[in-house]
């Protein structure tokens, strides 16, 4: 049997079309999701809730068939799992006891983590049984927020403009920053050894905010922490493929492209079509990169955006995907006509 199509990209064989799927896939724009989400209760609650969080992660795969199922979770059940605390309001977004100093953090049990994030790994254990029977050529693609990005969420306690506490800490105090990197790094290499004991076939690394950092920074907190969790995870698995997204890192992308531990980058749509395809292709497959407004505007500005990234990218290594999330007010049409173009050959 030959290899799943986006494992076959993954992996620079040769596919009949290139494979695809979008960030944020499962979501609010479904009609689908928001009645699985209403009888859940929170948000959290549908994370942990193994029926449910499998539900919700095969309802855009029914709809509109794409190549990868991501695993539905968040990236803050990392901090959840460390220990602490953790809670979405409702209509605004995620809530954190932010953590001031190591100190805060020396209070949590990191060996907990694995107990109680267990239900996510029994998500992962049963849409890998269940995609084997509803959906065989469907890879399963785990996921975590890598340590810088994380790291905002724990320091601000919250969504971030400016990042004012955790670049703060991050320019002025790097010796104990760093600490709470490599507890990061320690906790996410185990989080994703366990998505892949239980069933991941893929990792994605989530930096949403990497391009927050200057040059040294990004270097520093992002690019070698990402390639740190990438390296040991190939010492214990090398052939589940690590896809890493640095968000708005600009022609940086570049050097993690020239790292050799990622075996993919999910790229923006800053990033130059023609740079991607001439720099970073010969190094790694590409993903991206599609505008989430595009698929909101919809019609011939959709289809001829994605046909651009389509004929730039499809002669090397690529999976089509957005250059961030799908958003709520994205009509469910507009996801299904982008979805029956990149079907056809
Ligand atoms: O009310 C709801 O239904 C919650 C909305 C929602 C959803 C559907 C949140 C809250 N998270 C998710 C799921 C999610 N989050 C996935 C699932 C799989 C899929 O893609 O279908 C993934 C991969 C994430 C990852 C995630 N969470 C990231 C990294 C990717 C990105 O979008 O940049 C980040 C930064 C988060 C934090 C987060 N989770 C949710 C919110 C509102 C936020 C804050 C975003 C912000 O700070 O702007």
């Amino acid at each position: 049997m030959t290899d799943k199509p986006l494992l076959r990209a993954l992996k620079r064989q040769t596919v009949e079309r290139p494979p695809f799927w979008f960030m944020r896939q499962a979501g609010r724009y479904m009609p689908e999701y928001r009645a699985v989400r209403a009888d859940a209760g929170g948000f959290l609650d549908l994370c942990f809730n193994v029926d449910k969080a499998v539900e919700v992660t095969k309802q855009p795969l029914r709809a509109f068939g794409m190549d990868a199922a991501i695993l539905f979770s968040d990236i803050l059940v990392v901090p959840l799992g460390l220990g602490q605390k953790v809670w979405f309001e409702e209509g605004e977004g995620p809530r954190l006891e932010p953590i001031a100093s190591v100190d805060d953090l020396e209070a949590y049990d990191p060996t907990a983590l694995k107990q109680r994030l267990s239900p996510v790994f029994e998500v992962v254990s049963r849409l890998s049984k269940e995609l084997a029977e509803e959906f065989e050529q469907t890879a399963l693609i785990g996921f975590a927020g890598a340590p810088w990005t994380v790291a905002t969420y724990m320091v601000e306690g919250r969504s971030s403009r400016n990042y004012e506490n955790v670049k703060q800490w991050a320019y002025g105090d790097p010796a104990s920053f760093g600490r709470l990197i490599d507890r990061l790094v320690e906790s996410t290499i185990d989080y994703l050894s366990a998505q892949i004991e239980a069933g991941a076939e893929v990792v994605q690394l989530f930096d949403s905010w990497a391009g927050a950092l200057d040059e040294a920074g990004q270097e520093r907190w992002s690019f070698a922490p990402m390639a740190e969790i990438a390296q040991s995870l190939k010492q214990r698995y090398p052939h589940v493929p690590v896809i890493a997204f640095a968000r708005q890192v600009g022609c940086n992308t570049l050097k993690l492209a020239k790292m050799g531990c990622f075996d993919a980058l999910s790229l923006d749509h800053t990033v130059s079509l023609a740079f991607a395809r001439d720099q970073l292709q010969p190094h790694v497959c590409l993903q991206g990169n599609l505008d989430p407004l595009m698929v909101v505007t919809g019609g011939d500005a959709m289809v001829r955006a994605a046909d651009e990234i389509r004929q730039a990218w499809c002669d090397g290594p690529f999976i089509f995907n957005l250059s961030h999330g799908l958003i709520p007010p994205t009509p469910v049409a507009h996801v299904d006509e982008l979805s029956r173009r990149l079907r056809q050959v």
